[in-house]
């Protein structure tokens, strides 16, 4: 028996080794609500978007009885001094998403134990958004952030029409909800873009409904196309999903070797006073992503569910399809103690081909957190499976661990890219 060994081959301690290398790894972030500075408005960013994150409506507002409609037609200002006041300093800030602009705030250097807002305001206020982005980017050490891309928004199609600029650090992704989710209000829009679609889907519809899809993906340069959708989504199931996927979406995508990630298991407007917080959860059925990977070995699947019912019969229909992707550990289940659970079964029954994150951001700055707070667990994860192995006397090489952790953290996306299949 070789001698328990708790150095790699270069000789430094595991553990170290591994938090050094996860927090060296730059990150490819495969699912965002980011936008480049030159989209304007549409990027998110300082403390006043942190606080109004839909994560913390929701907290603020199941602990107060304020009336919906008084809270919304409050200022976003207000709104964050309120939040600010019930979730930080009325209470302690222990929830995922308090804690996460604590961590924000402590990673950006600005003092804790004040707690005032107004400072923060104005440390925000004298920065400029370039040197702010290029420094929330090199903290969080992502190297590419995925956007999330929508032309039935009116007000992003004319960004994309007008050519505006998408710098290097972000890639698209078409986002189709309204295709699949509401099929006649979808066809309604297409039309008023000038595409000759009805809603009765014959050969016409569908031609045109390709060269929508076409069209938007080459413009977007999209890395993939993307639908969020309900526990109950199945397939083959209604007459109208199965059309559109089998004679529109999937054959555009197939022809441009892209992936179709399909985001399941969330019930829209649970409560709708909540508006972007009022977003729920269900339990899926996870043999409709095993009949789509078969009944379409062609195609690529990206899958990320929302229920933690979900998660370890997605893990195995992963490990029969080499078409389907598992990535993320989507909102609801963006919290430490869930993420552990999936990360560790995910590299126990996948090794590393999977995404083990996304961050989901939707404000610029959250790109710190979400990312800080997931290494944290990903480094614990990995010190204990490289250590078993180097106790057996394995050689644990740095540059194998750089590879491996690499992957998990995106690159294995960027395989899946690449990948052909017959
Ligand atoms: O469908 C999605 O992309 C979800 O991530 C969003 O709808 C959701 O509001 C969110 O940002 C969760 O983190
Ligand atoms: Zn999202």
């Amino acid at each position: 028996m070789s001698p328990t060994r708790t150095l790699t081959h270069e000789g430094e301690e595991i553990p170290r080794a591994v938090r050094r290398i996860v927090d060296e790894t730059p990150i490819l972030d495969i699912h965002t609500h980011l936008f480049p500075p030159t989209f304007g408005d549409m990027l998110l960013w300082g403390i006043d978007e942190l606080l109004t994150y839909h994560y913390l409506v929701a907290e603020f507002l199941r602990v107060t009885d304020i009336p919906y409609d008084e809270f919304w037609s409050l200022p976003k200002s207000v709104q964050a001094e309120r939040i600010w006041q019930t979730l930080f300093i009325e209470r302690s800030p222990v929830s995922e998403a308090t804690r996460g602009v604590v961590t924000v705030l402590a990673q950006l250097g600005l003092p804790l134990v004040d707690r005032n807002l107004n400072a923060y305001r104005e440390w925000f206020a004298k920065r400029s958004l370039d040197f702010h982005t290029k420094e929330v980017w090199e903290k969080a050490n992502v190297r590419k952030a995925i956007m999330t891309n929508d032309p039935f928004d009116p007000v992003e199609r004319t960004f994309w029409e007008k050519n505006t600029p998408v710098d290097k650090r972000f890639w698209a992704a078409l986002r189709i909800d309204p295709l699949l989710n509401n099929w006649p209000q979808a066809a309604q829009y297409l039309a008023s873009l000038g595409y000759a679609v009805k809603v009765t889907l014959e050969d016409p519809t569908l031609a045109e409904l390709q060269r929508f899809l076409a069209e938007w993906l080459d413009r977007m340069q999209a890395k993939y196309a993307a639908i969020s959708l309900p526990p109950d989504f199945e397939y083959p199931g209604a007459p109208v999903t199965s059309t559109l996927l089998e004679k529109a979406l999937l054959p555009v995508l197939r022809d441009r070797n892209l992936p179709l990630a399909l985001m399941i298991g969330v019930k829209r407007g649970v409560n709708p006073q909540l508006r972007l917080a009022g977003d729920g959860v269900g339990t899926a059925d996870v043999s409709t992503v095993e009949r789509l990977c078969a009944a379409f070995p062609g195609n690529k699947f990206m899958v990320t569910m929302l229920a933690r019912e979900n998660q370890h019969a997605l893990c195995v229909a992963a490990r029969k399809f080499r078409n389907l992707l598992v990535f993320g550990c989507w909102w609801f289940l963006n919290n430490p103690r869930l993420i552990l659970e999936m990360t560790q079964m995910r590299l126990e029954m996948l090794g590393t081909s999977v995404v083990l994150q996304h961050s989901d951001a939707r404000v610029l700055e959250q790109l710190i957190y979400k990312w800080a707070h997931f290494r944290s667990i990903l480094a614990m994860v990995l010190q204990e499976k490289y250590a078993y192995l180097a106790s057996l006397g394995w050689d644990v090489h740095e540059e194998e661990m750089r590879r491996d952790i690499r992957a998990v953290l995106g690159g294995y996306f960027e395989d899946f890219l690449e990948l052909r299949l017959p």
